[in-house]
């Protein structure tokens, strides 16, 4: 079945929101989201399993899809709806190949070289970022911009998510560039209510129709 991703994808973030997996995904499901990834670069394999547990059963019991970033076994184990891999996991195909056909598999790309790679890999929507400067991932890619969502949506047929820096302010923009789905952790995950601030992100992009 073709997956359309929603315009807006948050990430989750223990660090930034100082709440557990479980806690960030109810939060963001009471804001309206229906898409969420979960991503722990500091965890343990053993402690990312136990929280994206606990996650699962929060967003099977409000109906939210979850998407666990880098990590094949764990989104296997848990019985994630996908994976969300980076340049340096592994290979899409081979992912594809452990998850089955059913389950989602997204990719992150940073240029738009590797963007046109991934057209060809066995992947669900594929990511480009940073868009903007972000303080969230450690050693980022060189910054993209938004000529590079757009010359990369006009190249590319998949689901288009753009993330890295992405904000409030600057979510219109990015869609209007070109991106299907806007993927966001420190706009919406810093202290606030961040159910407030996911109702707000959806209603601005719900401005814009596909
Ligand atoms: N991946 P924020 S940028 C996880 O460029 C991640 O692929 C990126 O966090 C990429 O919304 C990024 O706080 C961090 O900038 C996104």
């Amino acid at each position: 079945m073709p997956f359309f991703p929603p315009r807006l994808y948050p990430i989750t973030d223990t660090l930034i929101s100082g709440l557990s997996h479980a806690e960030q995904v109810e939060l963001l499901a009471a804001g309206g989201a229906t898409l969420i990834q979960l991503r722990d670069k500091r965890a343990s394999p053993r402690d990312f399993y136990e929280a994206a547990l606990e996650a699962m059963s929060v967003a099977r019991r409000l109906g939210v899809r979850i998407v666990i970033n880098d990590r094949v076994d764990i989104a296997i184990a848990v019985k994630a709806d996908g994976v969300h891999l980076g340049q340096t996991d592994l290979p899409p195909d081979r992912a594809r190949l452990l998850l089955g056909e059913s389950r989602i598999v997204g990719y992150s790309t940073h240029t738009l070289e590797q963007a046109l790679v991934a057209t060809f890999a066995p992947v669900d929507y594929i990511a480009i970022g940073p868009v903007f400067q972000t303080q969230t991932k450690e050693r980022p890619d060189e910054v993209v911009g938004l000529e590079t969502v757009s010359e990369v949506k006009r190249q590319v047929t998949k689901p288009l998510v753009a993330i890295g820096g992405i904000t409030l302010d600057s979510a219109r923009l990015v869609i209007e560039a070109g991106a299907d789905t806007v993927a966001v952790i420190s706009d919406l995950l810093s202290p606030g209510d961040i159910a407030e601030r996911t109702s707000r992100f959806l209603a601005l992009l719900a401005l814009k129709e596909n």
